[in-house]
């Protein structure tokens, strides 16, 4: 890669400095709500899939797109002349999707610095004409920092690849006869010392050795940097008094379920509200005004995780509906399982009953689309879940999209969330810059996944390098904020390190350990496994009398590798070193342990290095989703551990997953 030093570092370096006048601070704000955009008789919602023109800025500074200004005009191919300036060249480039690997050009596979993106919106006449009507730009994930222009305009900005952002645009698209809008985004995926995660540019001055200006993207991560719009655009209507937010806890006393509830409306201070909650076949069980309040249910079916209950996942529907002394009404419909989440010295509890996870890590990856949300690709992931019997996952290690804990709810998968707090291993990524972003992360990801009953538990970072000097300051100031933001639910960082120099350990709800024995140490030695795993579990729980977890264990296999006896990289290592880490698990999970998960779900690209073959093979499913041996090995297991802990009769295996009442 070429380029400059100034135009890499997408915030506060010199390009950024330069950019100021240019870009209005209009960051997003993050006191309002991010309620998932949902029809509704008095909402719309246009998905903006499909293609959109893409330009990556190859220019040597990456600021060429800046510097011609190249949202104030339709980002276009030059053909003839049209009588409009034009930008230059553009791709088809399809959303969601990351830009990596759908052309032939390395050099965008492996591109650093701005890329465009644009497209036309439709809009129908009365979003434009309605004066009551607001509409909004929600962006579902932009990696990593991402400028937003509507016509033009500057809208918003955001930083951070994962979580959702938006700009009312009412203004915009409402001042003149056009019923069309342009949307321009430019994003950059440059990662520096402060983000999340956190990544540096190096820079190879030697040009005996290097071509001039030569740098290169260093991470501390294992998976690759993909970029681009990975989740929908969608342009949405709201009335212009509108709720902008609910908040839903519950508890369950005796057999009543409580539901508390807090909705924050916008745009009018007058206003009624009136909440039903309504269960599965459509009966009201329950309802309050105000704009907050407690629905108490008696008999209420609570929401189970998979495997742990004949009903799973029962959902509730809260219908809100706010209406003003004028014509204007709004009407939103939030799901809801009623559950509780409890934590003792040795036991998780969900619904007062010791829950085992045993699941999986996964990534959001896949061929072609890279980061990119894809329906077909989910619903085999959620079926190959529940084939194999696992009733949990981590988000590793970053916040999925929301149509992923939505299916967790709707199935029963239990998921423990996690920030982008990955690849930490820098001293400049644990000062006061790094910490206040990664306390917005966090806040940003509890206000969009707080009334997920899915979620259970959240977590903070994985693997950061507990050894540096501030780190002790920043990871309890990080965990103990999450608790402030969310007290009902456990908080945990999951960490690689020996148990005694862990500076997180005090402050988390549950320890999450990963550990790589006979793999990145005592390579081939599977005889080492047993007696180093069970010292890890002794002394983790001796020194801090806390649950633990194995988040992290598995070895490389490459698909029909076969070995016997086994070789490293052979489905037979795998399937071996698993059956010795599974004979210390079953004699732990009698004490302490709360839960294993396995690394990792599927098999999954990272960065290329002699470590790696075309990617990360530790998956139990290959990238393409079909079984490597040690996948049946595991289904064994998960259904034998299901059978044995659940609270009623045995189930039989379930090959596919049913249609849930519950529509989105
Ligand atoms: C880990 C990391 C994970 C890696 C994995 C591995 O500890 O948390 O991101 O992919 O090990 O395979 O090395």
């Amino acid at each position: 890669m070429v380029g400059s030093q100034a135009s890499m570092s997408p915030k506060r370096s010199a390009c950024w400095v330069a950019l100021a006048p240019l870009l209005c601070s209009c960051a997003l704000a993050l006191q309002g709500g991010m309620l998932f955009p949902r029809e509704s008789p008095s909402r719309e919602v246009k998905a903006l899939d499909g293609l959109w023109r893409f330009r990556a800025d190859f220019s040597e500074n990456r600021l060429q797109g800046f510097e011609q200004q190249w949202y104030r005009q339709p980002l276009r191919e030059v053909r003839a002349p049209r009588g409009v300036p034009e930008s230059g060249p553009t791709l088809d480039m399809p959303v969601p999707s990351s830009f990596n690997d759908i052309t032939q050009e390395a050099r965008l596979r492996n591109f650093i610095g701005w890329v465009w993106y644009e497209r036309e919106a439709i809009l129908p006449q009365r979003w434009t004409q309605d004066m009551d009507m607001r509409v909004v730009l929600r962006i579902n994930s932009a990696h990593y920092y991402a400028v937003v222009w509507v016509n033009g305009i500057h809208v918003v900005e955001h930083e951070g690849g994962h979580l959702p952002f938006e700009a009312d645009i009412s203004k915009l698209v409402q001042s003149g006869p056009l019923t069309t809008c342009r949307v321009t985004i430019a994003i950059n995926n440059t990662l520096t010392p402060h983000t999340l995660p956190p990544g540096s540019i190096i820079y190879k001055a030697d040009t005996s050795m290097y071509p001039k200006g030569y740098f290169v993207q260093d991470i501390n991560f294992d998976f690759f940097n993909y970029a681009g719009l990975h989740r929908s655009v969608v342009l949405y209507t709201t009335p212009t008094t509108y709720i902008d937010d609910i908040t839903v806890t519950t508890n369950v006393e005796q057999d009543i379920g409580l539901v508390d509830y807090w909705i924050s409306v916008k745009g009018n201070e007058h206003f009624q509200l009136e909440v039903r909650l309504l269960d599965e076949d459509g009966k009201v069980v329950a309802q309050e005004t105000g704009d907050q309040g407690q629905l108490r249910v008696p008999g209420a079916n609570l929401w189970w995780p998979y495997l742990m209950h004949d009903h799973p996942a029962y959902l509730y529907s809260l219908e809100a509906r706010m209406t003003t002394a004028g014509p204007v009404s709004d009407f939103y419909t939030l799901p809801v399982g009623i559950r509780t989440v409890a934590v003792t010295e040795s036991k998780f509890l969900i619904n007062g009953k010791p829950f085992y996870f045993h699941g999986v890590n996964k990534h959001e990856d896949s061929d072609i689309r890279g980061k990119g949300f894809d329906w077909p690709l989910l619903m085999k992931d959620f079926n190959l879940l529940y084939w194999l019997g696992a009733n949990s996952f981590r988000t590793s290690h970053y916040p999925y999209s929301e149509e992923v804990l939505q299916l967790c709810d709707r199935y029963g998968i239990v998921v423990i969330d996690e920030c982008p707090g990955v690849g930490i291993v820098l001293p400049q990524s644990l000062g006061n810059e790094s910490l206040r972003h990664h306390l917005e992360v966090m806040e940003e990801l509890v206000r969009r996944d707080k009334n997920h009953p899915a979620v259970v538990m959240w977590s903070v970072a994985n693997e950061p390098s507990s050894a540096l000097k501030p780190a002790g300051y920043y990871f309890k100031t990080l965990i103990t904020h999450t608790k402030t933001l969310d007290p009902t639910r456990p908080v945990t960082f999951v960490t690689n390190t020996k148990y005694d120099a862990d500076l997180g350990a005090p402050y988390v709800d549950v320890i999450c350990v990963n550990s790589y024995f006979s793999w990145y140490h005592d390579y081939g030695h599977l005889e080492v496994i047993q007696p180093q795993l069970k010292s890890q579990f002794e002394n983790w729980y001796k020194t801090h009398k806390k649950p633990v977890i194995q988040s992290e264990y598995g070895a490389e296999a490459i698909a029909g590798f076969h070995e016997d006896p086994p070789l490293m990289f052979s489905e037979e290592y795998q399937k071996a070193l698993l059956e010795n880490y599974h004979s210390v698990f079953d004699q732990k999970r009698k004490e302490y342990m709360v839960g294993e998960l396995i690394w990792n779900f599927a098999d999954f690209m990272t960065n290329q290095t002699p470590m790696r073959v075309i990617g990360n093979k530790k998956g139990i499913f290959t990238r393409q989703r079909h079984p490597k041996n040690v996948a049946f090995i595991l289904r064994e297991r998960y259904w034998r551990i299901a059978n044995e802990t659940r609270h009623h009769h045995s189930v039989p295996r379930t090959q596919c997953l049913g249609t849930r009442p519950f529509t989105f």
